[in-house]
This record gives structure tokens, sequence and C-alpha cells, in this order.
């Protein structure tokens, strides 16, 4: 059976589930909130990642009801949470550009009752490329019915340096690649203060992703990153567990 028919009936019988990595705040070490990685429990092919069925679900269009399930999830986890907690969920680019992307958006956060603020939507560069003009203004409508957004990857896509003075981007999240080769390649500790310095300047904040040891964390603490998200702050959990350990350690 193909993938492609399968997601409809895992959607039916509830075979996806979000985990949950933390997100901490560089200084102080809180945890500033939380963000939600999809996962498929597939019956016949055990645990499916994202990176197999996200393509398939957006080249046959089962990104759409994938999506907004995503939503409505997070939206219901985000309401399990202490309200300082956000919640960022990936945005694919084919769910963005969809013409009931905002009216959908809209509808299932009101309906849930939680604050647009507390979600923030992670967008890639690949977003921005195609159509300019309609992206902004699909960015400007989530800014202004308060979500936040955040542009994910950053470094890795076509990278325009006017992509970030033009959009508003509240998040810039530094790949991981350039933290993992932070100490180890010369260019990285300059890439990576340059997009720091870059963000900051432009008034958002800047977590790096895919932090795994301790020297990174302290390099990017020292480089002026205000967040840090990776296994060593915090692996991904199912989002049961996740939300149980919240709300014992209240
Ligand atoms: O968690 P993992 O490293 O397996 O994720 C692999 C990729 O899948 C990442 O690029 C991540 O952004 C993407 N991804 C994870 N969850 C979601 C989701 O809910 N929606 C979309 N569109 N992409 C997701
Ligand atoms: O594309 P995006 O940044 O949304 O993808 C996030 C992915 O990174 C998730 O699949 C998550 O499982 C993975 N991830 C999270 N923390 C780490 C880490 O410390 N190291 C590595 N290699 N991957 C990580
Ligand atoms: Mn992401
Ligand atoms: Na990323």
């Amino acid at each position: 059976r193909a993938l492609e028919a399968d997601i409809e009936r895992g959607l039916e019988r509830e075979e996806f589930e979000l985990y949950l990595q933390p997100r901490v705040a560089a200084r102080s070490g809180d945890v500033v909130g939380y963000e939600a990685l999809i996962r498929w429990n597939h019956p016949e092919r055990g645990m499916v990642s994202p990176g197999d069925f996200i393509p398939v679900a957006e080249v046959s269009g089962k990104i759409i009801a994938l999506g907004e399930w995503v939503v409505r999830e997070a939206c219901r986890l985000a309401s399990l949470c202490p309200d300082h907690l956000h919640l960022s969920l990936n945005v694919s680019p084919v769910q963005f550009r969809h013409p009931d992307f905002l009216s959908h958006l809209d509808r299932i956060v009101r309906v849930s009752g939680i604050a647009p603020q507390r979600l923030e939507l992670e967008i890639t560069e690949s977003v921005l490329i195609d159509d300019d003009e309609r992206a902004l203004s699909i960015l400007t409508h989530l800014k202004s019915a308060g979500f936040r957004i955040a542009l994910d990857d950053f470094g890795t896509g076509y990278s325009s340096l006017s992509y970030l003075s033009r959009y508003p981007f509240d998040v810039i999240k530094i790949d991981r690649s350039f933290v993992a080769a932070l100490g180890t390649e010369e260019a990285a500790n300059s890439i990576v203060r340059t997009i720091i310095d870059l963000g900051r300047g432009l008034g958002m904040r800047v977590v790096a992703e895919g932090v795994e040891t301790i020297e990174q964390a302290v390099h990017l603490s020292e480089t002026g990153c205000d967040e840090l998200q990776g296994y060593l702050l915090g692996r991904p959990l199912p989002a049961a567990e996740a939300v149980t350990e919240i709300t014992n350690t209240l």
C-alpha cells in the first residue's frame, strides 16, 4: 500500500502524534516553549519519520488535512500548559500557500480558546521564494492576528539577507548544521556570530537548533544567542509525557 493512501486512514485512526522538544532561554536556562514535531505510528511500518511522509503528503495534498490536525493538536496541548509557554509548529510551504490557510487557522485557534500569541509558526525560506507579495501578505495577516512567526532552518535555503528585514519575523532559528560545525569549522563560528548579530540588530530573537554539547551552548550563549534547542536541553518527548512533566514541575 502506498503511504499516500494511508495518511487519511492514519488521521481517522489517530496514528499521528506530536512530540514536544523544549526551547530554553540561553541566559537563565528557563524553558520558554516547545516545538511540536509530528510522528506517525504506522500499524505496519512502525514509527515513520516526518522526513518520509511530509513530502508525500505535500505532493498528494494530504498535507492540508494533516496540517490542520497539527494545529488542532498544538492548540489542545497549549491549553494544557501554563500560559507563559508557547508552542511552535512547522508549517509546510504547501499548507502556507493554500487559499484557506488563514481562515482555517483562525477558526481552529478561535474554537480552541487559546491566545494566538501562544503559537509560533515556523516557516522555511522556500515559502518566500515563489511569490513575494503573497507571502508578505499572508505573513502580515498572521502577525496582525497575533501569531508569532519564526524563520526555520535559517542559512540553508537561498538565503537573501533582504528577507530578514522585509518580512515580519519574530524569531530566526539557526540551522543545526552550523551549530554542529561550531568549534570544528572556522567558518561556522563567523556564520553563527553574523546571524546572531543580524537577527538581534533587527529586533528578532535568535534561536540555535541542534545544540548537543555544553561547549556549543556556552559558545552560543556568549555570542548573544537568545534561546537554545537540542538534545542537550531536551529530546523530543511524546506530548502526553511532556505535558505530565510540565504540569508536575509547576
Ligand atoms: O523531528 P524530525 O527531525 O524527524 O523532523 C524532520 C523534519 O520534519 C523537520 O524538517 C521538521 O521541520 C519536519 N516536521 C516535523 N513536524 C512537522 C509538522 O508537524 N509539519 C510539517 N510540515 N513538518 C514537520
Ligand atoms: O526542520 P526543523 O528544524 O523543524 O527540524 C527539527 C528536527 O531536528 C527534528 O526532527 C528534531 O528531531 C531534530 N533535532 C532536535 N534536536 C536535535 C539535536 O540536538 N541534534 C540533531 N541532530 N537533531 C535534532
Ligand atoms: Mn522546526
Ligand atoms: Na530547523
